[in-house]
């Protein structure tokens, strides 16, 4: 067994810590095959809690010595823990020394090299692997942090807070001595030890104090730092500026690393980043990576308030520091897009984004609610529940409060909890508090289900217009579907964002029964019971109700309406998001006909004249052409679906991407020669949307000259793929030619590897578009994107233990190419089986993330269901399993 026995571990067993750990100072001996860990901490018994002995937690540690107050003391080891049972009275010293591993750390969670330099990860639980504590977030200390290392291999030493020594020690090595202020729980500890440089920048806030803030990177990349840094600067300017939160450390630093579990982690101070959320330039980076990394800088900077300065009382509250983070973030680059059309594009982006992740997890085996209720391994709960509906969560609260309110909200947040470890009640209650009389005050206990149960709610909307008495009455419904653990949930408190469209597209005045005028053209209706009716008066004529503006809860609207209806909602509706989710829903309903019935979908006039019609319109924006005239991704197709064929589903969306490619023929002429960007590559809405909307009508193009073996398109693609000056379109020239399975992708392919031979990250980008492109559909060589990936790990660059590697081939492939992954030969599932067992052998993070593809099998249509059943059941037969891949294939094996 390679881990403790797994435990379930419950919210409701919660009890505050026997013991406090006031201060801690520690000295790392950095050495990459034994570090030593010297560990001096004031220890203070907890008087609210019965005596007990103190249980460190601890784990692949070697044990030297422990002393109390100076003195040996006896101690065992329990269950994982160091347990000393006779203590001195009241407060006493207690100083540890042990031993890590560094270089044999291939799970990247304690101390762990990278290319041979040093690097922490402790969220959530990591800390434990580099010396023995209390390893919760309720204890917060004052860190004083000694490194000492060879100074030529590891020139810096960096910890959190402020430098306050430094200097020469025998033997060719240095030291540093750090100090971080501000008490914080072990989880946000970091240190780096390695051979890096700085981009380095002063900044002045508006109290007047300056500021360092720094970008470290290896050798060779500074050039691609300036994104980052200008992301970050932006990041202190608009926390100060939207919530009064100011940079409250003398020096901010950002490091980049190679090997990392996810993005980014927001150690007090010393934010490490995967070099993915860190490094771009023009050749190297895409627009999506540009703002990618504004909003993972955002979302790491934001938690030194949202998450550091109050922090969770326990792992259960994880959305307290995550829900509101991506809020936050969402908001941050929602406020940089600057027009309401790039507001409303970044809006589509992370509904999509929501519906794509979220709404899966939340109707299969892993459904948890927002604020779990239990666990087994806590990092198998930094899910896109705790996040992103966490955020949506928050963006409710803002809508029931207003803007402003929200605001009020936080500063009362702050003023209640700052320093404090607290709980997502806590969160609620400052923000209904800051705003008695608003809906959320009102119904606050019943808000907070939105916490308490999983599910994603049904809600049925239908209307009914009554020409004698001018009225038009809104029924609403909410249903929700049992969800584990949770047979029957109670009503949530909906926010219903909504307007009244004319079918000749004008607004209609929005005045409710017995009020004593219209209250504008667009208001919020609260939900908080199963049903509930609304009657608008003084309706001329029946109009179309356009729902969940801005998509104002995470709900599944079914409203009902035609395609007349949907029409004239794509064509006039003053709500950007509805407009744009009127044009998904008519491709969608056309899509789903044809899969449920195995025929090919119908690009009726009707629609080809609605897509021409928005591919052509005069005012909207590019960025926003581009996701109309985008279909539904096939896993959300799949979502709609009681039982879903991979294979069905990729032939229909196929053949009606085709379908607009040819009827829309001119149109996308039309569109790649209007939307080229001239001059110097820049990054802004405007720009990246020309590139999005030019780079669609290039695919569609390829695609359609394809169908009819003319070569023109593919030549123009090649030659933009050689001649691209900004990676955004040599990615999207190459990626269509490799969507329309043309001759000239090979070549292509391998000049790509040539020109970014040993820029990783773009090398990742190589391997991750050949694994998520399905061999085309209908023409030979079904079965070749399994064999292409294989052939790809045998490739010299590729490398199981490095995970952004891992991901770009293993993860795109199983989760991004459908129709290349299930078989009807399930040898995509032995091929998955194979990896994640591989994988957990290395890093059992990584590997239980793998594990979670396939979560939504029992959806499947056989042969795929049974042979899925049959590669989940051999990963769970595995013996020495990590807990991590374990909790994920027993809860997707249950009935
Ligand atoms: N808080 C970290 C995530 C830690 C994940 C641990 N398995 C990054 C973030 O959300 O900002
Ligand atoms: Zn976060």
């Amino acid at each position: 067994m390679r881990e403790g026995p797994a435990t379930l571990i419950r919210r409701e067993d919660y009890v505050a810590p026997a013991y406090w750990i006031k201060t801690v100072d520690l000295t790392f001996d950095l050495d990459p095959a034994k570090t030593i860990v010297a560990s001096r901490m004031q220890v203070e018994r907890n008087s609210a809690v019965a005596p007990q002995p103190l249980k460190l937690h601890g784990e692949e540690l070697n044990l030297l010595r422990v002393l109390a107050n100076g003195e040996s003391v006896s101690f065992r080891h329990e269950d994982g823990c160091l347990v000393i049972d006779s203590l001195p009275e009241g407060t006493f010293t207690l100083e540890i020394r042990n031993t890590c591993a560094p270089e044999k750390n291939t799970q990247l969670s304690g101390l762990y090299t990278s290319c041979g330099n040093f690097f922490t990860q402790c969220e959530a639980e990591g800390f434990r692997r580099i010396t023995y504590f209390l390893d919760r977030p309720d204890v917060m200390a004052v860190y004083t942090v000694t490194l000492k290392a060879d100074k030529k291999k590891y020139p810096v030493l960096l910890s959190n807070g402020n430098l306050v020594d430094q200097g020469d020690l025998d033997n060719g090595r240095h030291f540093a001595k750090w100090h971080d202020p501000f008490p914080k729980p072990s989880y946000l500890f970091a240190l780096v030890g390695a051979d890096l440089v700085a981009r380095q920048q002063k900044i002045r806030t508006r109290a007047g104090k300056e500021h360092l803030l720094e970008v470290y990177v290896r050798r060779g990349d500074l050039d691609k730092t300036e994104h980052a840094m200008n992301s970050l600067i932006a990041s202190v300017v608009w926390d100060e500026a939207r919530f009064k939160l100011p940079l409250d450390l003398e020096r901010f630093m950002i490091v980049a690393v190679g090997d990392f579990n996810m993005g980014a982690m927001e150690n007090k101070g010393l934010n490490i980043f995967n070099t993915k959320y860190v490094l771009a330039n023009p050749a190297t980076a895409t627009d999506a990576d540009y703002s990618g990394i504004e909003s993972v800088v955002g979302h790491e900077y934001f938690h030194n308030w949202t998450g550091n300065r109050i922090t969770c009382r326990d792992w259960f509250q994880l959305s307290l520091k995550e829900g509101l983070t991506v809020f936050r973030d969402q908001e941050f680059s929602m406020d940089m897009a600057g027009s309401a059309s790039a507001r409303a594009v970044k809006r589509i982006e992370d509904v999509r984004g929501l519906r794509q992740m979220q709404f899966p997890e939340d109707a299969g085996p892993m459904a948890h609610p927002v604020r779990p209720d239990s666990y087994v391994e806590i990092n198998n709960f930094y899910t896109a529940t705790v996040y992103e509906k966490g955020a949506e969560v928050v963006r409710m609260m803002q809508t029931l409060v207003g803007r402003a309110g929200f605001e009020r909200g936080m500063t009362l947040y702050f003023e209640r909890h700052d320093g404090q470890a607290v709980t997502c009640d806590d969160f609620a209650q400052a923000v209904a508090d800051a705003n008695p009389g608003s809906a959320l005050a009102e119904k606050l206990d019943a808000f907070k289900r939105w916490y308490a149960q999983a599910g994603t709610p049904r809600l049925v909307a239908r209307g009914r217009y009554d020409a004698p008495s001018r009225t038009y009455t809104l029924g609403l419904e909410q249903q929700s579907d049992p969800s584990p653990g949770q047979p029957v949930k109670q009503p949530f408190v909906i926010p219903v964002a909504m307007g009244l469209v004319g079918h000749d597209g004008r607004a209609i005045a929005l005045q409710l029964e017995g009020e004593a005028a219209p209250v504008g053209n667009e208001r919020v209706l609260v939900l908080d019971e199963k049903h509930a009716y609304y009657t608008f008066v003084n309706v001329d004529a029946e109009p179309v109700p356009s729902l969940l503006r801005g998509f104002s809860a995470p709900v599944n609207l079914v409203d009902g309406l035609g395609d007349a209806e949907l029409l004239v909602l794509l064509k006039h509706d003053a709500d950007p998001f509805n407009r744009w989710e009127a044009g998904q829903r008519l491709a969608l309903n056309r899509l789903l006909a044809a899969v449920r019935t195995d025929s090919t979908p119908d690009a009726d006039p009707a629609f080809i004249d609605a897509m021409r019609g928005a591919l052509r319109h005069p005012t909207l924006d590019p960025a926003f052409k581009e996701l109309v005239l985008t279909l539904p991704s096939e896993t959300y197709i799949a979502e709609q679906l009681e039982e879903v064929d991979p294979q069905r589903i990729h032939a229909a969306r196929e053949s009606m991407k085709l379908q607009l490619a040819q009827a829309l023929r001119d149109d996308w002429v039309w569109a790649w020669d209007e939307h080229q960007t001239i001059g110097g590559y820049s990054p802004d809405p405007v720009s990246s949307g020309r590139r999005a909307l030019a780079n669609l009508a290039l695919a569609m193009l390829c695609l359609d000259a394809q169908a009819r073996g003319d070569s023109v398109w593919p030549g123009k693609a090649y030659q933009r793929f050689k001649d691209a000056g900004n990676m955004t379109d040599r990615m999207g020239a190459l990626s269509a030619l490799l969507d329309a399975g043309h001759e000239l992708t090979q070549p292509a392919l391998e000049r790509f590897h040539a020109i970014f031979k040993g820029e990783d990250l773009v090398i990742d980008k190589w391997f991750a578009l050949q694994a998520r492109t399905p061999e085309p559909v209908g023409r030979q060589g079904a079965g070749r994107s399994l064999q292409r990936v294989k052939a790809l790990m045998q490739h010299p660059d590729f490398s199981m233990k490095n995970p952004n590697r891992a991901r770009s081939l293993i993860f795109s492939f199983t989760m991004y190419n459908p129709a290349g992954f299930h078989r009807a030969d399930a040898a995509g599932y032995v091929f998955w089986a194979d990896r994640v067992l591989e994988l957990d052998a290395i890093n059992p993070q990584v590997a239980s993330r793998l594990a979670r593809v396939m979560d939504r099998w029992k959806k499947l249509a056989e042969p795929y269901r049974s042979a899925a059943r049959e590669a989940i059941s051999r990963v769970a037969a595995k013996p020495d399993l990590s807990n991590d891949v374990r909790e994920i294939v027993s809860r997707a094996l249950e009935d």
